[in-house]
């Protein structure tokens, strides 16, 4: 997939497990993740996974189609992050996906996940990909940190991850 959609030389730019819980049923509101923090290219990838089922009741991502053909959109914060659009609208779709599924989509793609009105909690696992010499815009530094931003590609064949300390 890194291969395919990225090229050759990836490596891993962040990861993260988001828990929803059940008692505090707010969205995460609209944003792109290259809305977060700017890198340079702007467009890596995202590989949202599915630790349980996600349904529009316990907050599954929605994405807008075509919508990361824009590039990297004005964020205005907000108490619950950083937001990039404010409605719905028509276009939104809803991306539902079973336990171990995978919602893949560019770092320049709104999305949300909607609030969970279930008496569970929703478990994702979140994992970033860029390209080999992506950089930090504001510091402009390398997303190279050796502990975490390791590489997985290099000239397209695949490299081990370092041992877990
Ligand atoms: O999993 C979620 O509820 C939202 C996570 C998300 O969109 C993000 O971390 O960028």
């Amino acid at each position: 997939l890194c291969h395919d959609v990225i090229g050759p030389d990836v490596r891993l730019y962040w990861d993260q497990a988001v828990y929803k819980k059940p008692e505090y049923p707010k969205p995460f509101p609209w944003h792109q993740d290259n809305g977060y923090t700017y890198i340079e290219p702007q467009s890596y990838l995202t590989c949202w996974i599915a630790l349980n089922d996600a349904t529009v009741d316990n907050g599954c991502p929605w994405v807008i189609p075509g919508g990361h053909l824009r590039g990297t959109l004005a964020h205005r914060t907000s108490k619950l992050g950083f937001v990039c659009r404010e409605e719905d609208g028509l276009e939104a779709l809803a991306v539902p996906v079973r336990a171990g599924g995978i919602v893949v989509f560019s770092s320049l793609m709104p999305h949300r996940t909607g609030p969970n009105v279930t008496s569970g909690v929703r478990k994702s696992y979140i994992l970033q990909y860029a390209p080999e010499g992506a950089r930090i815009v504001q510091t402009d530094t390398a997303c190279d940190a050796p502990d975490r931003q390791y590489v997985i590609l290099k000239r397209g064949d695949r490299v081990s991850p370092p041992p877990l300390q």
